[in-house]
């Protein structure tokens, strides 16, 4: 007992005695705003206002307050979605370019009060709000700068209206964690009625230094984001990914909002003058509004899961973009993705692996406790590992017991210092032989790899080169399981059939009998031909956990290899070969006029028809698509019978492949008229045109 004293005593005065002094910041650092920021990491932005009920992305501002009217409008269903997705807030668009608030400004009759949502008594800021307070959630806000509604856009009375608007918005709603400026800044609008182009200097005409004051009074807790700053900067793309290489730092006085060097947000600077970081701003589908035709286009769980690795994971935050509806909730196609993101996120990261090893540093600074490797893997943000001064190259080594399987190391630096590591590798040891994982340039507040999964004994980070000594707070180690998602087929003209998964580990069965494929079924080691009608169905399956997902199910029939367009004639239009390569995601789009909506195909020898498939043209701005069709059938290509006629009910919304069966009739060319198509365009359009001839033999 009394010898265990005297070693606790002589403990404590080593470790009371141990002046080693921490390293000196190097380089720009974060403000304290700044560092809760990046505990924030994944936020979420909403984009709700009067573009959703115009089906519009840039609202001309000439809309009128009575069109925005949601009917079932509910921030609490808003706030309980992000609060389940794992987000920590919100950043709501309170102003787009349109210039409709969703408050009630004092400075404008452009807003809710002038709208029938609640009889003109309503305040979407206040009720998101209050909601946020109720699911423990942050609130920011987005202001346009550009508004194309105000007849003094361009003058400085419309400078003075946006600076009130911003004080309105920064004392009436409480703590507000973000105010985001976004720099699409002048040009063509309604302006009060005037309908003209306005230009305005980005760099001087908003008074930037007003703007940041009146934030830095009122909240001044909150980081201010626009292409530089300068609290956070944007990626530089609308798509949620930053560069592999990331500094949180930039050279400020190079960027402003509207900077044409924006390509270069996407790394930031290592010669950088100020902490600036990166925030990765995307929508779950591919409007940043909701457009009811983009319900069946929100991401894929695949998509999302990259989305996350390549910005959370490359030192950068996700605002991911959720487009609330006309009826002023998050659509539940929405949800289903979000929830499947955070399922699969909880998965990946569902045990750190570091924490059963032993950490062992080659360099300590001033061998002291206070800054050994085992603060890599305490837990604790406020504690890390420091080399000396001088040492910006070293290694540190974690052991396992025994062999373990990892897929996924994470690594932060101690940002409060500064961010430093320019190069690191990340090897691992297998069956007693070192290997090389992976060499990467920046860490940052974090970054995390994805690897193929090793079985190692130890694994090794080696820091091969800093700006000053390393600082680094936490290292984790984690087995993620394969993804899993549903297989994705497709067909060339000659009838090679591919199938895909998001992971390679992940393996796929199928059939072609109709009969639901199983582990025993046949399974998909390379492409294979389907050349007659068949029904194939895949499943994927994890091999590490014996789970799989329910079966895709595809109709393919006869091949195209000998079609041809007879009608556009080749040189009328180039592309008309596109409506038969087997490729919805190309098109062909008609002339303008009455004679040219239709496109008469030889499919190269007489079959027994029973009907025809008709996908529309995909993507974002899909012009020309048929909503009613005429379609023919003849067997020389001068005598044609009609043999269906009809509509492709709500094409126009949901813009899927449509399958149209008709009684069966011979016949070599077919012929597909457009009657009308959507929003009354002179020209039609077709990605793909297919036949249904259901296996019929005798031709
Ligand atoms: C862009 C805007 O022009 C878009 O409409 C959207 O708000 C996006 C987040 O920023 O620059």
């Amino acid at each position: 007992m009394y010898r265990a004293c005297i070693i606790l005593i002589v403990l404590f005065f080593f470790q009371s005695c141990d002046t080693t002094p921490a390293p000196e910041p190097h380089g720009p650092l974060p403000s304290q705003r700044q560092l809760d920021w990046h505990d924030m990491e994944y936020y979420a932005f909403i984009h709700f206002n009067m573009n959703t009920f115009t089906n519009m992305e840039w609202g001309d501002g000439s809309e009128k307050p009575e069109q925005f009217n949601p009917t079932q409008l509910d921030t609490r269903q808003w706030a309980k979605t992000i609060k389940d997705a794992g987000m920590k807030g919100v950043i709501l668009t309170a102003k787009h370019h349109d210039g409709f608030c969703l408050w009630p400004s004092a400075y404008t009759e452009h807003s809710v009060k002038n709208s029938p949502w609640k009889n003109g008594s309503g305040d979407v800021l206040k009720e998101l709000a209050e909601a946020c307070k109720a699911y423990d959630l942050k609130m920011g806000v987005y202001l346009s700068p550009w508004d194309r509604n105000h007849a003094a856009y361009g003058r400085p009375e419309y400078v003075t209206y946006f600076h009130n608007q911003l004080r309105e918005l920064l004392t009436q709603y409480g703590a507000i964690f973000e105010v985001w400026f976004d720099g699409a800044n002048g040009g063509s609008g309604y302006y009060g009625g005037a309908n003209e182009t306005r230009k305005i200097d980005n760099k001087t005409y908003y008074q930037w230094d007003k703007v940041i004051a009146i934030v830095r009074e009122l909240q001044p807790n909150a980081v201010i984001f626009g292409d530089g700053g300068p609290g956070v900067r944007w990626v530089g793309n609308e798509e949620g990914w930053a560069n592999e290489t990331n500094w949180c730092l930039l050279r400020r006085d190079e960027i402003y909002p509207g900077t044409p060097k924006y390509v270069q947000l996407r790394s930031g600077h290592e010669d950088g003058t100020h902490w600036i970081p990166a925030e990765c701003d995307v929508s779950i589908r591919p409007g940043w509004y909701y457009h009811a035709a983009e319900d069946s286009q929100v991401k894929s769980l695949d998509h999302l899961v990259r989305i996350y690795y390549e910005s959370i994971g490359r030192n950068a935050s996700l605002l991911l973009n959720l487009p609330v509806d006309d009826r002023g909730l998050i659509h539940e196609n929405d949800i289903k993705q979000l929830m499947a993101l955070k399922a699969q996120i909880d998965k990946d990261f569902a045990e750190n692996l570091a924490v059963k090893t032993q950490v062992t540093a080659s360099n300590v600074r001033g061998d002291s406790r206070k800054f050994q490797a085992s603060h890599l893997i305490d837990g604790n943000p406020e504690t890390y590992w420091a080399t000396d001064d001088g040492i910006t190259s070293s290694s540190i080594t974690l052991s396992f017991d025994q062999p373990t399987r990892v897929n996924r190391i994470l690594l932060e630096e101690y940002i409060p210092l500064g961010q430093r590591v320019k190069a690191f590798t990340v090897e691992a040891k297998v069956n007693g032989t070192w290997k090389l994982i992976d060499e990467q340039t920046t860490i940052g507040n974090k970054r995390i790899l994805r690897f193929d999964t090793v079985e190692a004994t130890e694994v090794r980070v080696a820091i091969t080169s800093a700006k000053a000594a390393i600082t680094l707070s936490n290292i984790a180690l984690y087995h993620a399981p394969n993804l899993l998602t549903q297989p994705e087929a497709t067909r060339d003209v000659d009838g090679e059939v591919t199938l895909s998964v998001a992971d390679k580990n992940i393996e796929i069965y199928y059939t072609t009998d109709g009969s639901e494929p199983t582990t025993a079924s046949m399974k998909y080691n390379s492409p294979f031909l389907i050349d007659h009608p068949t029904r194939l169905k895949a499943m994927a399956y994890n091999p590490e956990d014996q789970e799989s997902t329910k079966a895709s199910s595809w109709d393919f029939d006869i091949i195209k290899n000998d079609w041809k367009v007879l009608e556009p004639l080749p040189g009328e239009s180039t592309d008309a070969g596109k409506i038969i390569d087997e490729n919805k995601n190309t098109h062909w789009v008609s002339a303008k006029g009455p004679d040219s909506k239709h496109v008469v195909v030889d499919l190269g020898r007489t079959h027994l028809l029973r009907g025809f498939t008709y996908a529309p043209m995909q993507g974002r701005w899909p012009t020309g698509i048929i909503t009613h069709y005429r379609f023919y059938v003849s067997n020389d290509n001068s005598n044609w019978t009609e043999v269906a006629h009809g509509e492709f009910g709500n094409i126009k919304n949901n813009p899927i492949a449509q399958v149209i069966p008709f009684s069966p009739v011979k016949g070599r060319f077919i012929k597909l008229e457009g009657e009308k198509i959507v929003d009354n365009a002179q020209h039609m359009s077709i990605a793909e045109l297919g036949v249904l001839t259901g296996g019929d033999k005798q031709n």
